[in-house]
């Protein structure tokens, strides 16, 4: 009786509604901005058409930045993200770099909503930030992302997003096939897309070392003509092999005739994405273009459905004087690492990669964040040959930034923010990543620990001088008396541990 009832309610769950930040549909949309060239006006950024884009006025002469464009919903809706995808035929003129989000519900009153500085790449950018109701948004371009000094600005695509409930369309009677599926090397065919598990894949075929090249596309016969509203996607987690990017949508009544109903490109990660249109046909066709990461040629999907009946959740009311999230900023990496500056400034970076980590490759991707604007401008280090993910970080008595270890475990980079120079200090006595670090009350910086790289264990003291400019070890300062009981041993005892500076040069 109990596995009766809990397999019952797993088909109430499967029948159940989809929670998604899901676009608005644009039909009825306007667009202005502050300026056009002939042939790229703003509702070219608002067409479905990803081969389309606004681009302000270049001819005869470019029209200054700031440059913006404003989208009129006709609607006011409960929003919490932003979707900007750069012109897609391969010429960079335009990408926006530092920019700024507002919002409006009268078209009259703005409010800022996000800021932030956009990559120079060609992919899609979603700026989320707290819900808030509004008809009109308006990006604002302050920068070019490729380079300071110049003033054009494109859009392929502008998108809203909000977040809905759907209700999935019943799978029974559905047939399923692709254009390839993986059997041999694991059990991925096409049916484990409308199996209800999202712990199942549908996986393009690559055994023997034959990987089934894009396009893909993955085929609905609902059995008879049925009436739906969207179509929801749900990627495969982590790492992301074969999620889509660029995709389009069609459906027949034949399975020969195809009509295409949505095109699009869908972010990078494993949420549930909804494409949305409105269609009424008996066989329906998923096209995989691109991979969403580029990673390879692959097409996965842990579950596809088809949806109707959109509903919007309406966000609770914060509560009076609990603290409020307002702006958010949209920066051009993952900051795993922050430092303070004497300037009000902030310094960031992540690794090698702006989104991604491993190997010890001597360089950073680093970005200078001013509060002042929201904006960052980035930069690659490359002169002191030190991948600085995961290091010790503290500030000398000349507010320099001392970055130690990490990826490259013995390097030392320094960050002046009076000059903006980075230069390299000596190599460490010992290769260390995530130690514990701190500046001491004669102006010198202590490391201690750090076993994530360098080698395991006896990552005894060291001291670094800013007048010498020298590592020096401490032999007394042994690190085993400060190890934690961690079951990793070496490789996670001694990390991370919290040191404060004390009278009288102690720790
Ligand atoms: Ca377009
Ligand atoms: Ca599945």
């Amino acid at each position: 009786m109990s596995a009766f009832l809990s397999l019952l309610s797993v088909c109430l769950l499967l029948r159940s509604v989809a929670s998604v930040s899901a676009p608005i549909l644009r039909t009825v949309w306007t667009a202005t901005a502050d300026s056009f060239n002939q042939g790229n006006e703003p509702q070219k950024a608002i067409d479905a058409n990803l081969n389309t884009f606004w681009h302000s006025q270049f001819n005869p002469t470019p029209d200054a930045l700031p440059n913006w464009i404003i989208v009129d919903m006709k609607n006011t809706y409960n929003i919490h993200a932003v979707g900007y995808l750069p012109r897609q035929d391969g010429n960079a003129n335009g990408r926006i770099g530092g920019h700024k989000i507002e919002v409006s519900t009268d078209g009259t009153n703005w409010n800022l909503a996000a800021t932030g500085t956009y990559i120079n790449d060609d992919i899609v950018k979603k700026t989320t930030f707290i819900s808030r109701a509004a008809r009109y948004v308006r990006l604002t371009a302050t920068t070019e992302a490729q380079q300071a000094g110049l003033q054009w600005t494109s859009a392929a695509e502008i998108n809203v997003y909000h977040e809905v409930t759907y209700d999935y369309m019943s799978r029974v009677g559905w047939t399923v096939s692709a254009d390839s599926q993986e059997t041999v090397s694991e059990n991925s065919p096409a049916q484990n897309a409308i199996d209800g598990n999202p712990a199942t894949l549908w996986h393009t075929k690559y055994n023997g070392g034959t990987v089934a090249p894009l396009p893909h596309w993955f085929q609905i016969d609902a059995g008879t003509q049925i009436t739906v509203e969207g179509l929801s996607y749900l990627p495969r987690g982590a790492p992301g092999n074969g999620r889509i990017g660029q995709y389009s949508i069609q459906v027949s009544n034949d399975g020969n005739t195809w009509t295409q109903v949505a095109t699009g490109m869908w972010v990078d990660t494993e949420d549930e994405k909804i494409t949305l249109f409105q269609a009424t046909a008996r066989y329906f066709r998923l096209n995989a273009l691109t991979e969403a990461g580029n990673r390879g040629q692959w097409t996965t999907a842990r579950e596809i459905n088809l949806v109707r009946g959109e509903t919007e959740v309406i966000p609770a009311a914060p509560v009076a004087s609990k603290g409020l999230w307002i702006n958010t900023v949209d920066f051009p990496l993952v900051p795993a690492a922050v430092a303070m500056l004497p300037n009000g400034k902030v310094l960031v970076w992540s690794s090698f990669e702006r989104d991604n980590f491993g190997g010890s490759n001597g360089f950073t991707q680093t970005a200078i964040y001013d509060p002042s604007t929201g904006e960052s401008t980035p930069r690659v280090v490359t002169n002191t040959n030190h991948d600085m993910f995961c290091p010790g970080i503290s500030t000398d008595f000349n507010g320099r930034i001392v970055v130690s270890g990490g990826s490259n475990a013995a390097k030392t980079s320094i960050y002046d923010f009076a000059t903006n120079a980075w230069t390299a200090g000596p190599d460490m006595k010992i290769g260390r990543g995530y130690q514990s670090t701190t500046t001491v009350g004669d102006g010198r910086i202590f490391n201690i620990g750090g076993s994530w790289s360098g080698g395991e264990g006896n990552k005894n003291g060291e001291i670094y001088s800013p007048s010498a400019n020298t590592w020096t070890l401490q032999s007394g300062a042994l690190v085993s008396p400060m190890q934690t009981q961690d079951i990793k041993g070496p490789y996670r005892s001694d990390n991370h541990g919290w040191l404060f500076t004390w009278k009288t040069g102690t720790v």
